[in-house]
């Protein structure tokens, strides 16, 4: 049974980046500072918007091919799941699959993780629930199991494959393959939508919870680092960049502004902006060959027919069918 660990950082370590980020002649911030606790929050808000398709259509997905899924991955399967959350979706798939042997969610937020393990653990007693608290892109060990699995599934939906940078990705789905070990199955959402009119009502919905989910990096920023940021001297803006394939978060400075953080000024232009969050939308061909240059091959596609979003099914190259 293997129970790797990740032997290095996928993304550079949380001090680095900030004022790095900040001093760049193109503004960014790690898209991980999204994600402190009144973000998630507000992305869980996201989720259950109208015009934030992702979320509804891979629960649809999975409804319709759980079991044809479930039928795949076998009996006695451990799944872990980086970035877990409410592990909400992690339910369906867990009353799908015949006899799951362990589940390990991993997921930085520690009291949300806890939470979710305890309902999985009143809910599905017979399962063994081993929570991780780590950033998933950083070195971490996965606990030893109680009872032997026949094979490790990784779930990683919600298209978050989408928020790595190309080659973070495929460096992210290969040290995924070490950690699940050879007998491993790989469960994954993406996201291809290239419609700007879609893409710009999710990701800068008429209720503005995204433009707070964004704004909150800021306000986070503060809180945390001491830094001066006039949230409000900043407006959200949802960008199409069609020859990148990406939706592009960006804060925009209203005004000539300055700004103070851990001992350094960094000063705004009118109209310059901080990119905050890249969101890749891969084509099946560029997902297929991504899978492939990481070590993972397609089994088998399961797509929606009312937007190009897709489950993927991964399995080792290796492995003879
Ligand atoms: C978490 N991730 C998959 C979301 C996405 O669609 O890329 C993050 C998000 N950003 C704005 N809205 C949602």
């Amino acid at each position: 049974m293997s129970h790797g660990s990740a032997a290095r950082p996928l993304r550079k370590p949380f001090e680095d980046d900030v004022l790095e980020g900040l001093r760049a002649p193109r503004k960014h911030l790690p898209c991980r500072l999204l994600y402190d606790a009144c973000g998630a929050e507000l992305f869980e808000q996201i989720t259950t918007l109208d015009a934030y398709y992702p979320t509804r259509t891979e629960l649809s997905l999975l409804h319709q091919h759980l079991s044809q899924i479930a039928h795949q991955v076998g009996p006695e399967a451990r799944v872990i799941e980086p970035g877990s959350g409410a592990a909400v979706k992690t339910r369906l798939l867990l009353g799908a699959l015949d006899r799951p042997s362990s589940f390990v969610p991993i997921d930085v937020a520690h009291d949300q993780l806890q939470l979710a393990a305890a309902r999985l653990r009143a809910d599905f007693p017979q399962i063994e629930i081993q929570p991780v608290t780590a950033d998933y892109t950083r070195p971490f060990e996965l606990p030893v199991p109680r009872h032997e699995a026949r094979r490790t599934l990784v779930f990683f939906p919600g298209s978050t494959i989408g928020n790595f940078e190309p080659s973070e990705a495929r460096a992210f789905l290969e040290l995924l393959g070490e950690i699940a070990g050879p007998d491993r199955m790989l469960l994954l959402g993406a996201d291809a939508t290239r419609d700007p009119a879609l893409l710009i009502r999710a990701y800068d919905d008429e209720q503005g919870v995204t433009a707070a989910f964004n704004k909150n990096v800021l306000a986070h920023l503060n809180r945390t680092r001491g830094a001066t940021f006039d949230v409000d001297a900043f407006v959200h803006a949802a960008i199409w960049n069609p020859a990148a394939s990406r939706i592009e978060m960006h804060l925009v400075s209203k005004r000539r502004q300055i700004v103070r953080l851990q001992g350094a000024t960094i000063t705004f232009a009118p109209g310059e902006p901080i990119v905050t969050e890249h969101c890749y939308k891969h084509a099946p061909e560029t997902m297929r060959a991504l899978l492939g240059a990481a070590g993972w091959r397609t089994r088998q596609v399961f797509a929606s027919s009312h937007v190009p979003y897709r489950l993927w099914l991964g399995e080792p190259m290796s492995r003879s069918r």
